[in-house]
């Protein structure tokens, strides 16, 4: 059976893009983590949607289950194997289709890249409203199928906004195609929006038409220091309420600087530390770092500040919190609990997690970030053995008395699935479950993820 499929998927995409080879394979096996890792059946690399269609067709007749897979830059074990599924690679439909300068909508392919589609758009004066620190890997397609946010959610939105229209591949292998996108379109369900962050257990996205947001070039970034979280996001609160340019609102810890200052050998920000670093970006047509400024001195909770206006220096200030997740990732394998806080709970969020950790397992090492705006920290604890959970329940048991969620903008894959009870009642569940039983009542795609195997 095994070698009927191979062979069929070969005459499908072409010998060359059916991989077999342990080597070949290593890099579409693990996550970018490493701490996620299985054994695919094969790796199958289809050059347009037909072929996906084919695939999926394929594995369907042959009982195999398949992982979509994008950039592979997921942090929660969704996108690699886990029991020799055929990884369906989407990377080979890497192209930007119909550009519309006027509407401010593009078509891309699910493989194409967030910094290509970046580029391509820039040309026609547009810029993409997701920012994320992996774009130069992360794909669109991907990006959607997980709904990933990233550092301008704040003012644009997650992915799921930026959907206007999308072709996808069913489970038995037909294609829905809802394109080009309509900014108005209430002619039933919109599968769209359920696609989007369904993490390819109802159907593979193979394109996607998205909206786009104008192009902003005059850009300040202040890096400031405040003593708590609290003090960080009422500098937050106040730069929201004055400038609507406001971008992006971030905030870290001297645990997570420290780090960032050793692996990339950059100095510190400031001579001492904060208790608390945020950092701040607008973006308009014109130059607002005077009222930037004059926000941010009307702040008792700012202790020290450093801003840019011009690229180079806005990298700079950005470095210390764009180079946490690979400067974390250099120390060991981390456990990633990507949480979300009503904001008014956040800051009591992080001053009691670092406890809550400690107690769960002694010399357990947390460094936290995220978007303070959204409410969305990154709890990154090293330290730990890949397997063992008693940190990541603490905290996710934590989440919930809070009002929270355990999953912000990562998803839940197949790491948070033990804890999907804590923030979804069984109802929702019941609703969600049925959902995937209608799209996908083999349990073909994507199995293991959201929902455990039966
Ligand atoms: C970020 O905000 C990403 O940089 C990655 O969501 C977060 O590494 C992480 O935990
Ligand atoms: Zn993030």
């Amino acid at each position: 059976m095994t070698a009927a499929l191979l062979n069929e998927l070969r005459a499908i995409a072409g010998d060359a893009h059916v991989l077999t080879d342990p080597d070949l394979r290593a890099s579409y096996e693990t996550d970018w983590t490493r701490r996620y890792q299985g054994r695919a059946l094969c790796v199958v690399r289809p050059g347009s949607t037909e072929e996906v269609s084919r695939v999926v067709r394929a594995c369907a007749a042959a009982g195999a289950a398949v992982v979509p897979q994008g950039g592979n830059t997921g942090l929660v074990g969704g996108s690699v194997p886990r029991g020799r599924e055929v990884v369906l690679s989407l990377r080979r439909l890497a192209t930007i289709g119909d550009f519309d300068t006027v509407s401010g909508e593009v078509t891309a392919g699910a493989g194409v890249t967030l910094s290509s589609l970046q580029q391509h758009i820039r040309e026609g004066g547009w810029a993409f409203g997701v920012d994320l620190a992996s774009r130069d890997s992360a794909t669109i397609g991907g990006m959607v199928a997980t709904n990933a946010g990233g550092i301008r959610v704040i003012r644009y939105g997650a992915m799921r906004r930026q959907v206007l229209g999308f072709e996808a591949v069913l489970a038995d292998g037909g294609i829905v195609r809802r394109m080009p996108g309509l900014v108005k379109d209430n002619t039933g369900y919109d599968l769209g929006q359920l696609l989007a962050g369904s993490e390819g257990t109802l159907a593979i996205l193979t394109a996607v038409r998205v909206r786009l947001v104008p192009q902003l070039e005059r850009r300040t970034v202040a890096l400031l220091g405040v003593r708590e979280l609290a003090g960080a996001l009422e500098v937050v609160a106040a730069v929201r309420g004055e400038l609507p340019s406001l971008e992006a609102a971030e905030a870290f810890f001297p645990e997570g600087v420290e780090l960032v200052c050793r692996h990339a050998g950059i100095g510190l920000p400031f001579a001492t530390h904060p208790g608390c670093y945020v950092l701040v970006e607008c973006a308009g047509r014109r130059d607002e770092s005077a009222e930037l400024a004059e926000v941010l001195g009307g702040c008792a909770a700012v202790e020290n500040s450093a801003m840019a206006s011009d690229a180079a220096g806005r990298a700079r200030l950005w470095a210390y919190r764009e180079r946490h997740t690979e400067a974390i990732n250099a120390e060991g394998i981390p456990h990633k609990l990507d949480v979300t806080l009503p904001l008014a709970r956040l800051a009591e969020f992080e001053a009691r997690v670092r406890g809550t950790i400690a107690a769960a397992v002694a010399g357990a090492r947390p460094i936290l970030f995220g978007h303070a705006g959204d409410g969305n920290l990154h709890v990154n604890i090293l330290g730990l053995d890949p397997d063992d959970d008693r940190a990541d329940d603490a905290v996710f048991r934590l989440v919930a008395e809070l009002g929270g969620s355990i999953s912000a903008e990562h998803g839940v894959g197949i790491a948070k699935l033990p804890w999907i009870g804590l923030t979804r009642s069984a109802e929702d569940l019941a609703a969600m479950r049925a959902i995937k039983k209608a799209l996908d009542p083999r349990g073909m795609l994507n199995p293991g993820v959201i929902f455990p195997l039966e």
